[in-house]
């Protein structure tokens, strides 16, 4: 093991084109924030650094569909996400962005840096190119007919509704997003890392360097590395970004994933002058927290990039989470199948540490997970209060009630007494353990463990009961209580640091560090407790239904977006369509026909007949509520026998996506027999 002075650690910078979601919180901040405060506990020299990405496509497409700049969706996006982070307690040092002028300038130098010692390869290839929009289409920039299923609006990289990956080239009929045009195919240049190159170093540092990697990092790594890496272009052709430092390269930017991860740096140098010793000393251990879809850019592209430019240290651990699910189903930002942070903190105020306690409890660190409604009012009225909730009250209001408030004085332990002071150091080298390997989950479980050990020593002592008969034996008994309670609120301050200082508040103690967790003398005799107050609080039922209730508002309004749409057909000619004879009717009589669900046998006065009509739209009409209705009827379908009714013709109905159906019906009354042309 190595030893180092000190660590940096960042978290993934999210695309400042939405809200923070629960997903983002789970896979990556609240378990960053965890480890931050416990090192910061422990008196370790810790940078926590966090930012805005502000570049990329996305953020361009969603300005263009808005009708704003792309410099305002940053500043909306970045101002709203820096806000929730702030008040939900992820402790940053620095929350940045990389529209700042200190991140183009430092991008700008790496690139620089590189390419003047002539690390990348420079090739030109034909892209899509709009003439009328004069700019170089990125995949997103294209939309097409999809060559697999034939979904029309299928984009340049790939199809949302088959979700085959694509090349815009692959496009039927490709159009620019931005013009409507069809582009033209135009040679450009671009800048690429040759990632090839640095395969048998990769190999090397991380294949054989870093075993101890989550297995599902690690895997992920080994099957890049193992599947033959490519050159990796640096460059793009967009009008936002951090333009390319060099001549020939006008109106092009870094590619939004060269720039991002630089962001760490410039954020750290934003932070502090001191931000060398943060990047290019050896002794500083550099951790990423980031989700699994952001692997291979923190594991490979980005070391390629620091290990190129030659003056950077290295991430020493990647602990990447698996994705969360919400309600069973992905979480989608388009399709707003989301918790978003903003509206959690304003549904449940002072509620901050319940979600992070739930979202470590059921962390995706090693597969992905669903968060639920129902388990978080579980984890908080069957955990949080139940059980830490419920030690500490009863701690707190024992000790008023005997004592008023003043701790007693300890008597002789019995051996039980000591088992259970002795718990708490064991408790305390499980939790080390877990956090120091990036098992949060399991840290927490410890951490609550000592909490369950409190209660059974209540339950246990029973100190309402002996209070009759040995009250001297009781000031042991909740001395003990009391100072299980004191390293609670150590053991829990990485996790649930609001409740954890009003946990402080209520025992009238400064913030211990975590050095002195396992002390069994961290309150003294004679030292004055506030009146207790409840630590948690029950969550109900209403509050639980309103937010599934959301969800399912929803679901629903989904669900009516996506309309299925057919394809268009192949074109006809108006002579196909004149063959047609339809006209318009009234149906006159209708009946079920026996023993069939789907069936109504209708009499339609069609102006020149009555004739019988046999259709299947039973299911979604009675027969006595359609008589009178008109309706659109082919006449000169060949006629048909059905259930032995002879059908002559056909009437036309408009479907739903659902299945269900709706007349077509002339706008306003219509002479029955009247021509549809
Ligand atoms: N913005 C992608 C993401 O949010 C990206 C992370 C950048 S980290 C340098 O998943
Ligand atoms: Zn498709």
């Amino acid at each position: 093991m190595k030893n180092f002075k000190r660590t940096l650690i960042t978290s993934a910078l999210p695309y400042a084109n939405g809200p923070v979601h629960i997903g983002h919180l789970a896979g990556v901040y609240v378990p960053a924030d965890i480890y931050a405060r416990y090192l910061r506990l422990k008196g370790e020299e810790v940078a926590f650094i966090g930012g805005s990405d502000e570049h990329g496509v996305p953020i361009t497409l969603k300005a263009k569909k808005e009708g704003i700049t792309p410099q305002d969706v940053v500043d909306k996006y970045h101002g709203m996400i820096k806000d929730s982070f702030e008040k939900f307690g992820i402790s940053f040092d620095i929350y940045s962005r990389t529209s700042s002028k200190i991140h183009h300038e430092t991008a700008s130098e790496f690139f620089k840096t590189l390419y003047d010692k002539g690390d990348f390869i420079e090739q030109t290839s034909e892209q899509f190119y709009d003439e009328e929009a004069n700019q170089f289409l990125a995949d997103r920039y294209i939309t097409g007919t999809c060559p697999r299923c034939n979904y029309e609006k299928a984009y340049g990289d790939q199809c949302e509704s088959c979700g085959s990956t694509l090349n815009a080239t692959d496009l039927i009929d490709p159009k620019s997003v931005l013009s409507g045009n069809k582009p033209v195919m135009k040679v450009t240049k671009h800048w690429f890392l040759p990632l090839d190159q640095y395969e048998p170093w990769l190999r090397e540092w991380i294949l054989e360097g870093h075993k101890e990697w989550k297995p599902n990092v690690y895997g992920q790594c080994k099957s890049w590395i193992d599947g033959g890496l490519n050159p990796r272009a640096v460059t793009r052709d967009l009008d936002w970004g951090v333009p390319v430092p060099i001549e020939e390269a006008k109106g092009k930017v870094l590619y939004v994933w060269f720039d991002a991860p630089i962001g760490y740096i410039s954020a750290t140098k934003e932070w502090t002058p001191d931000w060398k010793k943060w990047w290019k000393d050896p002794e500083t251990k550099l951790i990423h927290f980031i989700g699994k879809d952001n692997i291979v850019f923190h594991c490979i592209i980005f070391p390629a990039m620091l290990k190129a430019e030659g003056s950077y240290i290295l991430p020493e651990n990647v602990p990447a989470n698996e994705f969360l699910n919400l309600e069973g189903d992905k979480i989608s930002t388009s399709r707003n199948w989301a918790v978003w942070l903003h509206e959690y903190l304003e549904d449940f105020p002072g509620k901050e540490d319940v979600l992070k306690y739930t979202l470590t409890a059921n962390a995706p660190e090693t597969k992905d997970n669903d968060f639920t409604w129902k388990d978080f009012q579980t984890r908080n009225n069957s955990e949080l209060v139940a059980i830490l909730g419920n030690f500490v009250n009863r701690t707190l209001v024992l000790t008023d009630k005997y004592y008023n408030g003043e701790v007693p004085v300890s008597g002789e332990l019995t051996e039980y007494d000591r088992n259970a002071l002795r718990e708490i150091s064991n408790l305390k080298a499980e939790v080390e353990k877990s956090l120091d390997t990036f098992h949060f989950r399991e840290a927490l479980k410890n951490a609550m463990d000592m909490a369950r050990l409190g209660n059974k020593y209540l339950a246990d002592m029973e100190p309402w009961k002996v209070v009759k008969s040995d009250p001297e034996r009781v000031k042991t008994i909740m001395n003990v209580a009391l100072q299980i309670t004191a390293n609670l609120t150590i053991v829990f301050e990485p996790f649930l640091p609001f409740s954890m200082e009003k946990l402080r508040g209520f025992l009238n103690l400064e913030k211990f560090s975590w050095q002195e967790l396992g002390r069994t003398d961290l309150i003294g005799a004679g030292h004055k407790i506030n009146t207790p107050e409840l630590l948690f609080e029950k969550i109900e039922d209403e509050a639980i239904q309103a937010q599934v209730d959301k969800l399912l508002a929803t679901k629903k309004a989904n669900e009516m977006e996506e309309v299925k749409v057919n394809p268009a057909k192949d074109n006809i000619e108006y002579e196909d369509f004149a063959k047609m004879d339809i006209r318009i009717g009234t149906i006159i009589a209708a009946e079920k026909v026996a023993k069939t669900k789907k069936l109504l046998k209708l009499t339609i006065d069609t102006g020149i007949d009555q004739r019988t009509v046999v259709s299947g739209i039973a299911e979604y009409f009675e027969p006595e509520k359609i008589i009178g209705q008109q309706v659109s009827l082919l006449m000169n379908l060949a006629p048909k026998t059905l259930k032995g009714i002879e059908s002559q013709g056909m009437i036309l109905m408009a479907e739903n996506s659902d299945g269900s159906l709706v007349f077509v019906t002339p706008a306003s009354k219509i002479k029955d027999g009247s021509e549809v042309r």
